[in-house]
């Protein structure tokens, strides 16, 4: 397996970040906010922010924000003008004003409730009521009601041992009964196990050792598994399932928030 390639990770991202008009780059334009988050995060977890012009990332930020937004009359929340409903748009709405305590700008209880509602007999949530389970929709869920400390609705037993039967023979995370395990599945099962306190149900250091084996040990990346094309999101997800088994040298991530502890508690405790 190997250690984890630090140097040719940030290379792999600094690359990335230049490479804005080839084709690659053109596909996932819309994506370039989230690749912004996943890039920048990854660098701090590796202890390497300062290898881009801060200056140039904020006022390039600064440009995507729009005037509206914000929540329906259920409790629930959109993503756009065209008004899919969803609990990623949930937890989003709640983790961005949770950062700027603005969390008192909408109803939280309401918001609380339509999360409640996406909960299924399995313990899992889907995106909407009555939609299956789904490890990266439970993340959604999890975190937004351990950012309102409304973890008292989720069953956690029942929910742990769903997550923790996500860990198959090669040690990697599936999303779904039956899938193939996948490097982002390691943060969004491991971080809601850690915040339901069941993360002793999964074997971590066979974890480690799947995510380390999905490093392109040459070029510097991750991918979803093994001898996969490596990119940013795994590249992020793998660093931070990395940073939550408490690999060493990297930056501790805080699971409900997805950023790095000290960033979070920079911006909420003001330090
Ligand atoms: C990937 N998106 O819909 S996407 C994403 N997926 O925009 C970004 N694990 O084909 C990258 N699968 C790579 N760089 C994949 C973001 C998806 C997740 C797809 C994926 C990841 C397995 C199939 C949804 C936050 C934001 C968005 C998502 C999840 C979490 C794709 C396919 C889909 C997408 C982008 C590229 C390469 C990168
Ligand atoms: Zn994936």
């Amino acid at each position: 397996m190997g250690e984890l390639q630090v140097e040719k990770h940030v290379k792999y991202i600094l690359a990335v970040e230049k490479r804005k008009d080839d084709f690659e780059s053109v596909v996932m334009e819309h994506l370039r906010l989230n690749g912004a988050y996943w890039g920048l995060t990854t660098l701090d977890i590796l202890g390497k922010l300062d290898a881009v012009d801060q200056d140039e990332v904020i006022s390039w930020v600064m440009q995507c924000q729009h005037e509206d937004g914000l929540q329906n009359e259920d409790g629930s929340f959109s993503g756009d003008m065209w008004g899919e409903v969803d609990t990623r748009f949930s937890y989003i709405a709640i983790c961005s004003l949770a950062l700027m305590r603005q969390l008192d700008k909408i109803d939280v209880g309401n918001a609380v409730k339509y999360i409640v509602s996406c909960k299924n007999v399995d313990g899992g949530f889907g995106c909407t009521p009555g939609a299956e389970s789904h490890a990266g929709q439970i993340f959604c869920c999890v975190g937004a009601l351990a950012i309102t400390g409304s973890l008292h609705h989720v069953d956690k037993d029942l929910l742990g041992w769903w997550l923790c039967e996500r860990q198959v023979k090669s040690g990697g995370l599936n999303g779904r009964p039956e899938k193939l395990p996948d490097v982002c599945y390691s943060w969004w099962v491991l971080s809601s196990l850690i915040l339901i306190d069941r993360v002793h149900w999964i074997d971590k250091e066979k974890l480690a050792k799947f995510i380390l084996d999905c490093q392109d040990k040459e070029r510097g990346g991750i991918s979803d598994r093994p001898d996969d094309a490596v990119d940013v999101f795994h590249t992020y997800f793998g660093v931070a399932g990395l940073s939550l088994l408490e690999y060493p040298g990297l930056k501790p991530i805080d699971p409900a928030y997805a950023l790095p502890v000290s960033v979070v508690s920079k911006v909420i405790l003001g330090k």
